[in-house]
């Protein structure tokens, strides 16, 4: 089978996706010929993320400039290599792997390939895993898989082959006679089984990763899958509860230190890496016995600088000096507010308190570590009062140590399969798509260039003017005003507030994890909608 992978990065994120490398290594290694068509390069001016960081005075001065990677193509050259490479290349399928800020440019793509070829389209990735509901109505793809590809994926194009019926591939949403049908999850695999990642569909640019004012050459590794805990915010929780009611709670699984090690060191003999950067959401997750392996073997075997993400409760005095030691130069951590109350009731975020965080970037900073304090603004019930708390929180962790900290701050956005969107859907927060395929997402998402979120608590305007000047408070060019130098642990100014009642009540409500949405109750509404008893998930079509 001839198989074209496309990987739709309008935005310019470089970085070589781990999970759609592993999908093409399995499809290469059951022998089809894979080939990827990749925007990254041709759909930008610039990495958007790091323009707006810039802009938002995230990232140091004078940045690493990357602009001359990009070469910014008109949409319509785009399309028209796009088209030419299916028809040089006459794929049997067309897979695209699709994460929400660049479905819409995805679907223009697929829309052009439905146009101009009879050619199946399958979509994979985490959107069509979280609504796959939406995503089967697009009238551009035939097919989606639900959650982890490897298996499925590998089953499918053995059905495509032999052409035998569809029914039996697990994962798979499928059209036939007009009916949409739905087959069987497969059960979470065991990461150790999974192949070393084949790299050569790539280009050598997303190899690529300024850090601290350096250029490095660096490799992108799992050693662990999902997150334990609940944020309402995140895709992690769909991923616990929302798939195969028997696998709930087995997303999260650890790769042994054995195996990443090999991995690790396999990959480098070919590219020879100046840094490793770790894709887990919670990479100290686990245990203390096997984390010390890994810092003794990694010291001793692998001995590159690395770099990861992880929650702050799982650093403490013991680990930090050995991550040090063994070669960790860069911690990023997703602190999201300084509001004790926000983060308690309307991030999910579990018990951890401001002081947590502080004595986790002092001990960081302490250890001689880099760290990246990540905060979001504009959470449907968020006030400027609470805003501050982040400004205030940020600006002590900064004065720890300026040269060894950094921060990033984005816009909350209502991704679907998370309780953000189930309320801004509820309550009618967000600018929804009525198209089939898109029906019920948010119009135009993003977590960088805009809010998306009409928050009653705050306007529009003075959300983008409180991120844009999120730096300067922080490192004293602004003054926090008066007024909210001082904490207000009670929330007064937000009580009786009528505006946060039904908002907060729905946080509750949806302590449980995000509900599917029923693209078919979706209907045009202009305002906000009034919150009742009995509109609770009045798009949802399952509760959990
Ligand atoms: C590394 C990373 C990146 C990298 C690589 C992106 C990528 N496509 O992998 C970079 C830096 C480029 C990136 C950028 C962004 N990211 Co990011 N990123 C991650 C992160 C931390 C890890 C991704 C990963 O490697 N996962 C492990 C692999 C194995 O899983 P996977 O990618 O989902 O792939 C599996 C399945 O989805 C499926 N699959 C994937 N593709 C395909 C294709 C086919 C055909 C099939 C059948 C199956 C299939 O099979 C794979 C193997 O099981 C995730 C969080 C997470 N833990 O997943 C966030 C995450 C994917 N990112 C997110 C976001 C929002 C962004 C940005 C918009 C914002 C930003 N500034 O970070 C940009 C958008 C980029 C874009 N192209 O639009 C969100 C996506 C939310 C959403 N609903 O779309 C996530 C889920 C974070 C979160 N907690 O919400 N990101
Ligand atoms: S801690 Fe981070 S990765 Fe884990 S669920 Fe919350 S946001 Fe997601």
């Amino acid at each position: 089978m001839k198989i074209l992978c496309l990987y739709p990065n309008n935005d310019g994120y470089f970085r070589c996706p781990v999970g759609l490398t592993l999908i093409m290594t399995i499809l290469k290694k059951e022998g089809h010929e894979v080939k990827l068509f990749d925007t990254t390069f041709m759909a930008a001016e610039d990495n958007n993320d790091d323009v707006v960081r810039q802009k938002s005075g995230s990232v140091k001065s004078p940045p690493i400039s990357t602009t001359h990677l990009y070469e910014k193509y008109s949409d319509e050259r785009i399309i028209a290599i796009w088209l030419e490479t299916i028809q040089n290349f006459k794929p049997d399928v067309i897979a695209a792997s699709i994460l929400e800020d660049a479905y819409e440019f995805c679907g223009t793509l697929l829309d052009s390939a439905k146009k101009n070829f009879d050619i199946p389209v399958v979509a994979g990735g985490v959107t069509p895993t979280l609504s796959p509901y939406i995503v089967i109505e697009h009238p551009s793809i035939d097919m989606v898989i639900q959650g982890e590809g490897e298996v499925a994926f590998k089953e499918l194009c053995i059905a495509l082959k032999n052409k035998s019926s569809l029914s039996e591939v697990p994962n798979l949403w499928y059209k036939k006679n007009g009916e949409i049908k739905k087959n069987k999850l497969v059960r979470y695999m065991d990461i150790n089984k999974l192949p070393n990642q084949t790299l050569d569909f790539w280009n050598k640019n997303h190899f690529l990763k300024p850090f601290d004012g350096k250029m490095y050459k660096a490799g992108f590794f799992e050693m662990s899958r999902g997150c334990m805990h609940k944020c309402h915010y995140c895709f992690n929780r769909y991923m616990q509860i929302g798939l195969d009611p028997n696998e709930v709670g087995k997303y999260r699984r650890n790769k042994t230190v054995d195996t990443i090690i090999r991995e690790v060191l396999e990959l480098n003999k070919k590219m020879n890496y100046g840094l490793i950067l770790f894709t887990d959401d919670n990479f100290l997750g686990r245990s203390f016995a096997e984390m010390d392996e890994f810092y003794e073997r990694w010291a001793k075997e692998v001995k590159i600088p690395y770099w990861h993400n992880t929650c702050i409760e799982t650093l403490n005095e013991r680990n930090l000096p050995q991550l040090k030691k063994s070669g960790c130069i860069g911690i990023s951590i997703g602190m999201e507010t300084g509001s004790e109350w926000i983060r308690r009731n309307v991030l999910l975020k579990g018990n951890m308190p401001n002081k947590m965080y502080y004595e986790g970037f002092k001990m960081m900073a302490e250890t001689g570590i880099r760290s990246t304090l990540n905060v979001m603004i504009g959470f449907p019930g968020e006030y400027e009062e609470d805003h501050f708390e982040t400004v205030k929180l940020s600006k002590s962790i900064r004065s720890i140590d300026k040269n060894l900290t950094s921060h990033s701050i984005a816009f909350v956005a209502p991704y679907a399969g998370t309780v953000i969107h189930n309320i801004c859907l509820d309550l009618g927060l967000m600018d929804t798509d009525y198209k089939p395929g898109y029906r019920g997402l948010c119009k135009g998402i993003t977590v960088m260039k805009e809010p998306v979120i009409n928050n009653p608590c705050m306007t529009k305007e003075r959300t983008i003017e409180l991120y844009y000047n999120f730096a300067d408070y922080i490192n004293g060019k602004k003054e926090i005003p008066k007024k909210f130098l001082e904490t207000d642990s009670e929330r007064h100014f937000a009580k009786n507030d009528l505006k946060n009642i039904e908002i907060y009540k729905l946080y509750a409500e949806y302590k449980n994890g995000p509900r599917d949405i029923n693209p078919t109750n979706v209907v045009e509404r202009k305002n906000y909608i009034k919150h009742t008893k009995d509109n609770i998930g009045l798009f949802s079509s399952s509760p959990k």
